[in-house]
């Protein structure tokens, strides 16, 4: 779908707003100074970088919950921004790599996505569905709500009617999930959203598993694909420094191969690497974290072991 010469467009985001842990919006800058940009460069793609957007804050005086809620104007004005940004983009044939900041990002980069390519199929990698609706959400934070939101589920909030609801359920693929909310298991059994959790990694082996994803997304593989990876779908001993860690997750090679394997298809218009937070845990761990999320979208854009 892209045309030579390959170009990456990288989509700095540093925002937090759709959930409460300061520091997650340091993601994309500590990715970018471990020197990502330069490894992609390496690979052979031509990398274009406007600098990380700068996303006018709203106090949370004026920004007051919406239901449950939170920041919802912060997030709903941040993620149109990005869904535009990202749209442009793609429309010229370049690839965008989106780094965060919180999961809410993806509101706005499946939406670019499908605003040029409406036949796109998302892998979401995620210890979580990020599906709950404005309903059936427990904790108001809105990186565990952009699914549904893209699907139109739930009640519709006025704030987010610029969100189409473009996404089918049967055009998005979970791998990783092991920290699902009960509402959200509802949520994913009533749309018949196919899902490989942990459990289907160790029964299967991540090989299998990543072919019967794609198989139900993309059976002829031809449709072109988003891959959403929020950095906590991997175990924390190999990804500690983000905000909602989850024991049992992907290793570091079940991780890596996800991205080998759909780079492979030649199918991949989008990435998103979300959820790094530099401002958790120690420095080791921190730097561990980064130089894992580097290696991650490297493995997405083309990098080999031999
Ligand atoms: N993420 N299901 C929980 C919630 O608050 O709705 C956790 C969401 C985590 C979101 O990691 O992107
Ligand atoms: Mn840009
Ligand atoms: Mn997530
Ligand atoms: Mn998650």
């Amino acid at each position: 779908f892209l045309p030579d010469p390959k170009t990456i467009a990288v989509v700095g985001c540093p925002f937090s707003g759709g959930q409460p842990k300061v520091g997650v919006d340091k993601g994309p800058i500590h990715l970018v100074e471990a020197g990502l940009l330069t490894q992609l460069k390496e690979l052979g793609w031509n990398v274009q970088f406007d600098g990380h957007h700068q996303f006018e804050e709203i106090s949370t005086a004026d920004d007051p919950p919406i239901g449950k809620l939170k920041n919802p104007r912060f997030v709903s004005r941040v993620t149109k921004a990005v869904a535009q940004v990202v749209g442009d983009h793609a429309k010229k044939g370049q690839l965008p790599l989106t780094l965060g900041g919180d999961h809410s990002l993806a509101m706005g980069t499946i939406s670019g996505t499908l605003d040029t390519y409406p036949d796109a199929c998302v892998v979401w990698v995620d210890a979580h569905a990020d599906i709950n609706t404005a309903d059936s959400t427990d904790s108001g934070n809105i990186h565990g709500m952009p699914v549904s939101f893209l699907m139109g589920l739930g009640s519709k909030i006025p704030e987010f009617g610029w969100v189409k609801s473009a996404l089918r359920p049967d055009r998005i693929v979970y791998i990783g999930l092991r920290d699902v909310d009960a509402g959200e298991k509802r949520i994913l059994k009533e749309n018949d959203i196919k899902a490989f959790s942990m459990h289907e990694v160790d029964k299967y082996g991540i090989g299998k598993v990543v072919e019967m994803a794609l198989d139900h997304v993309n059976p002829k593989r031809d449709r072109p694909i988003h891959l959403s990876f929020d950095v906590d779908a991997l175990d924390p001993s190999v990804a500690p420094s983000t905000g909602t860690p989850v024991r049992g997750g992907l290793t570091f090679r079940e991780g890596h191969y996800i991205c080998e394997a759909i780079y492979e298809t030649g199918l991949l218009v989008a990435l998103d690497l979300m959820e790094v937070n530099p401002s958790l845990a120690d420095e080791e761990s921190v730097k561990q974290t980064v130089t894992v999320g580097c290696s991650l979208v490297r493995s997405a854009l083309g990098e080999t072991l031999l």
